[in-house]
């Protein structure tokens, strides 16, 4: 299924996401289709948690933060018309300012009411797990359901996308620490809104983000589909979490190669 036609970000959004790093766009999809496709995409994710059955108490501060479940196209249709909605991936070609455009991968982000302690996202960048030649790689984070302030909405550090101190760290204890000192110390501001559905934000590979806790009782139910550059490059992985993800999601490739694998399909332009 189709969400909608392609859509052009006006200059004042293009400069905006260059600027900060980050874009919310208000309504960019359509709130009805969203409920229709919540239920399927959300029993996927159930049947597929990796800490199904783990006490909250054995799980570490990243399996706190949210059930993580990769390619979900793969077992959900409804997932599938995300991944292929050309109004989303003409958004990602248009804030990245490349003509084309290939899938990384997808993942679902479902965030749990908080049983205690824990339960936020640490502080973090996603390109310290990407193994990508250049920095055109941008994720859209498409909530299901309504995400209020307490319910653990993601929040940017708007123009961070140009700071390098914490971007060797992985998603943890020590990054929350010491990249909410270093945001702190370069003086970049925090960003955090609702998100009506239908809302969609996008951020770069280098944007710092994180997220509190869900206070709510309902689960954070959000998907996220991950773009690349077209004409990406594979880069020699310089750590064992990128060694994982050219297996996982560029598999067969090497660095050098063209990021083109059977696993990541031109999204825009549409074929
Ligand atoms: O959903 C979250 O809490 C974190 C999301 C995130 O890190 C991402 O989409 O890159």
């Amino acid at each position: 299924m189709d969400l909608h036609f392609p859509h052009d970000p006006t200059d004042d959004v293009l400069e905006q996401f260059q600027r900060d790093g980050h874009l919310t766009l208000r309504r960019f999809l359509d709130p009805l289709e969203l409920e229709i496709l919540e239920p399927g995409l959300s029993a996927a994710v159930h049947r597929e948690d990796p800490n199904d059955g783990v006490p909250w108490e054995e799980r570490s501060t990243y399996d706190r933060a949210f059930i993580q479940v990769g390619d979900v196209h793969q077992s959900s249709d409804e997932a599938r018309s995300l991944v292929f909605s050309r109004r989303l991936a003409s958004a990602a070609a248009a804030l990245l300012r490349v003509p084309t455009i290939r899938l990384y991968h997808d993942q679902a982000l479902y965030k749990l009411p908080t049983r205690g302690d824990g339960g936020h996202t640490p502080w973090h960048v996603d390109q310290y797990y990407w193994p990508m030649a250049t920095d055109r790689c941008i994720t859209a984070w498409i909530p299901l359901v309504e995400v209020s302030d307490d319910m653990g909405p993601l929040t940017f550090a708007s123009g961070s996308h140009r700071m390098v101190e914490g971007r060797e760290l992985e998603i943890s204890d020590e990054s929350e620490a010491r990249c909410d000192r270093a945001l702190a110390e370069g003086g970049y501001t925090r960003s955090r809104e609702p998100f009506e559905l239908g809302d969609v934000s996008f951020h770069l590979g280098w944007t710092y983000h994180s997220a509190p806790p869900n206070l709510g009782t309902e689960e954070r139910k959000v998907m996220t589909v991950i773009y690349m550059d077209g004409a990406m490059r594979v880069a020699e992985p310089s750590n064992d979490h990128q060694r994982d993800d050219l297996r996982k999601w560029l598999p067969g490739l090497a660095a050098g190669d063209l990021a083109a694998s059977d696993a990541n399909p031109l999204l825009w332009p549409a074929t």
